[in-house]
């Protein structure tokens, strides 16, 4: 007998609603398919294939069904996950006593967005030893966007509705593949289809025909990294043409003459000849953009990690702010709250705030805490570097530093060299390894769910969100497999925090940085009377616009009233946005200085590689299933046919890729959709530095070609991970 239950996928921020087949094998709830939701009102139906391989993600044979200890010969054998709490607490406790807590970090991986209780309770447990030392993520993806948020100031009208949009500029992403920032997460594809259909003119920045760009009225191919340009000759045309709107300019807007001459420069002749795309294009672009009633320019990973991050999403906050692209006074609001607590969106700026120099400092790079998080590209120097503060302990909670941190090889030798490294995860992942401590964690399944985080993306400027009140709620829907001791992450910092008599207090927040919505949930976890997730769900939500009982009437998920307003701005209010900021001003400044014609001219390393992302797999989560590899596990390394011949290859052929830094080994598969000269391989494959030989099972790690200490931004420290040069030989 099987049962179909409504239920989310978490495994990206989407969270599509989908329905759940489930059995009953001997007594235990097991998911054995998922397919879309029809009766979803959002998602109508949709999933990905990834969403749909949920199933064999629970049950594939390399599930981690008991949480792991390493052993003295380096192999790994199962440990109780409540004796495994006690140990860990321990030596914690130890590393604390003898080198003070800042010696203890922890880092935060993607698939937190699909377990709302890990990180938060994660960081209690951080202040509950007295560390500041919380990595995310976040700081080697775009993080340009909180700290240009921060400098900039945010539109609290929020961003226009894209259903009613005229013109939509998207820059170095392609959320059809990954539902991130650009595009509605829900069925991307589709709501750009209905868009277009009703006139939507899409304009896309990419080095290659992406699967955005392919549907694009205007594809600018550019050169990798040149995105600062484009965004700045765009800015130029739209005031050089008067294309500006003026009100909102100056109703709003400080720094306008300041980023008027910064970009003077940036003409037509200059920006085409720079970036090789033509000048026409670039202000047939210009225009469309700036008449259009309804736009909105959102920007993503392939032109945050082709350096200058900060400054390429500062551009487009100008870009935004000089078009006045935002909900005005009088419009409805595109993302109200539902399961976050409810505000009143205003026509009015959030003004400017500090963006870094901060909090924790690092002791490597001069680098401090940020409006994006901790520099997580220096974590792996923080330890490796001997002296006061060296990082000795890591607790990563569904992060896969070896996958997925720049520079591997230097990933691995401080992985090899802390006295304690722990890892949540749900399979031996690369980084696991390597851990003193793999803890067993059920999967988003075998959890409750809620659509929050997917709302709560907005804040970040990451993701879309949901273009109305959407909100789903979804009990758990599978048992843990037979025989099975696994742990919900939050589960194993409240057993150490028991074990080590310490009272932690659990708190969300909502907003980031300075800017918050609402005042943070905090709840303080009893120590007598243990509590559930749902206790912790109820936490989060107890100021939901939506109440969470509420939500829980509607098991499909539910659109609820959508009426609301952005209101006019507060008497008095002077607060303004600002484009002007010297900091970035001077960086662009720094880009129109350089020479360009010497910068692209690398004969000894002439292809450049630009990362993608891959829509059967989440990261490193998903390569090792079949159905979503097609017994392929290895990632291909991409290449324009008139390149595989230059270099005399074929498909299917293996090549070196070098940097003078490191390298890695790949098969080639012909692409011609890439601009040429550029190559593009997808990221977090890979095994461990000694086994680039098992490329054919694990793939090839793009960190390899990433160094940290060379090209890296002085604000955040993430390092050059795009338009990377390289030689590309047969191998
Ligand atoms: N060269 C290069 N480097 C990159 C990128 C790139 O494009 N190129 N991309 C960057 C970006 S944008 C990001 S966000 C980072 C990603 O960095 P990470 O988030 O560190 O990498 P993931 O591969 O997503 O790691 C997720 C880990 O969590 C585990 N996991 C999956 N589900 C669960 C769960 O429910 N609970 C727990 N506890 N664990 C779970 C997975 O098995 C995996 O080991 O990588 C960055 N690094
Ligand atoms: N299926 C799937 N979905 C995912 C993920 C995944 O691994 N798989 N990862 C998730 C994560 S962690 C994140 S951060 C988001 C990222 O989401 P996106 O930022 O949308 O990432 P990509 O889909 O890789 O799109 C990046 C695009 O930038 C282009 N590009 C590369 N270099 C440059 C450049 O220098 N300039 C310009 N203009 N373009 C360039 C690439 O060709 C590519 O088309 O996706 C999330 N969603
Ligand atoms: S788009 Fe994301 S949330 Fe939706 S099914 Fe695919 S992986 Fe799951
Ligand atoms: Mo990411």
């Amino acid at each position: 007998m099987t049962k179909i239950v409504p239920t989310i996928c978490r495994l990206c921020i989407a969270h599509c609603g989908v329905l759940a087949e489930v059995e009953d094998d001997n007594g235990r709830r097991k998911v054995i398919g998922v397919t879309g939701d029809p009766d979803n009102p959002l998602f109508k139906g949709y999933t990905c294939p990834k969403g749909r391989a949920l199933p064999e993600l629970h049950n594939h044979a390399g599930r981690l069904l008991h949480s792991m200890k390493r052993q003295a010969d380096g192999s790994h054998a199962p440990i109780d996950s409540a004796q495994a709490a006690v140990e860990v607490a321990d030596k914690i406790r130890s590393i604390v006593d003898q080198h003070g807590p800042r010696s203890v970090a922890f880092y935060v991986g993607t698939p937190n967005a699909g377990q709302p209780t890990a990180a938060s309770t994660g960081n209690a447990f951080m202040r509950a030893i007295g560390s500041r030392m919380f990595f995310t993520s976040n700081t080697i993806d775009q993080p340009g966007k909180q700290i240009s948020m921060a400098l900039h100031g945010k539109w609290l009208g929020g961003e226009p509705d894209f259903e009613q949009a005229d013109a939509w500029l998207l820059v170095g992403n392609n959320p059809i593949i990954s539902k991130s920032a650009g595009l509605p997460g829900q069925n991307p594809a589709q709501k750009l289809k209905e868009a277009q259909a009703r006139g939507l003119q899409l304009i896309v920045v990419d080095p290659r025909v992406s699967d955005c760009a392919r549907k694009a009225a205007i594809h600018l191919q550019c050169r990798p990294g040149e995105d600062h340009a484009i965004l700045a000759g765009m800015i130029h045309i739209i005031i050089a043409e008067d294309l500006y709107d003026r009100e909102f300019v100056a109703d709003n807007v400080n720094g306008f003459n300041e980023l008027r001459d910064a970009v003077a420069g940036f003409t037509p002749d200059y920006v085409a000849d720079r970036a090789g795309i033509p000048a026409t294009q670039l202000i047939e672009a210009a225009r469309v953009f700036a008449s259009a009633k309804i736009r909105h320019a959102n920007s993503g990973t392939g032109a945050s990690f082709a350096m200058y991050c900060n400054l390429k999403d500062y551009l487009v906050a100008c870009l935004n702010t000089v078009c006045g692209a935002y909900t005005r006074v009088g419009e409805r609001v595109t993302r109200p709250n539902a399961m976050l607590p409810a505000y009143t969106p205003k026509a009015q700026a959030f003004p400017p705030f500090k963006a870094w120099g901060f909090g924790e400092k690092l002791r490597v790079r001069g680098l401090t805490d940020t409006a994006a998080g901790m520099p997580t590209a220096a974590l792996a120097d923080e330890i490796l570097l001997p002296g006061e503060g060296q990082v000795k302990a890591l607790i990563c909670i569904g992060g896969n530093p070896m996958a997925a941190w720049p520079d591997q090889r230097k990933t691995q030798r401080a992985m090899e060299q802390l006295d304690l490294l722990v890892t949540l995860d749900v399979e031996m992942s690369t980084t696991a390894r390597l851990a003193h401590y793999v803890i067993a964690c059920k999967q988003t399944l075998e959890t409750p769910g809620m659509s929050q985080s997917g709302e709560a993306i907005k804040y970040f400027g990451s993701g879309i969100g949901f273009p109305s009140a959407y909100a789903q709620y979804s009990p758990v829907v599978a048992d843990v497999p037979h025989g099975s001791d696994l742990v919900e992450e939050w589960e194993f910092f409240y057993r150490m925090a028991d074990h080590l008599d310490l009272d932690l207090v659990f708190a969300t927040s909502f907003g980031f940085s300075r800017y918050q919505e609402a005042p943070h949930e905090i709840l303080p976890l009893s120590r007598t009377d243990k509590p559930v997730i749902e206790d912790l769900y109820e936490a989060i939500c107890a100021h939901s616009r939506i109440p969470l009982a509420e939500v829980k009437r509607y098991p499909h998920g539910h659109v609820f009233d959508s009426d609301v307003t952005v209101q006019p701005r507060d008497p008095g209010c002077e607060d303004r946005l600002d484009c002007g900021n010297a900091v970035m001003l001077a960086q662009l400044t720094e880009v129109f200085a350089q020479d360009y014609r010497a910068q692209h001219d690398t004969p000894a390393y002439p292809f450049r590689y630009i990362p993608r992302r891959h829509n059967n797999f989440m990261n490193s989560s998903g390569r090792s299933i079949a159905k979503l590899n097609g017994n392929k596990p290895f990632n291909p390394v991409w290449m324009h046919p008139d390149d595989m011949q230059a270099i005399g290859v074929s498909e299917g052929e293996r090549v070196r890729i070098a940097t003078p830094h490191d390298g890695i080994v790949a098969i080639v598969e012909s692409d011609d959709t890439l601009r040429p000269g550029v190559v593009s391989i997808a990221h977090a494959f890979g095994g461990l530095v000694e086994e680039d030989e098992r490329y054919e099972e694990l793939g090839a790690n793009t960190g390899r070609l990433v160094r940290t200490d060379e090209d890296y931004d002085p604000i955040t420290g993430m390092p050059r991970m795009g338009n990377i040069p390289v030689a590309i030989t047969a191998y």
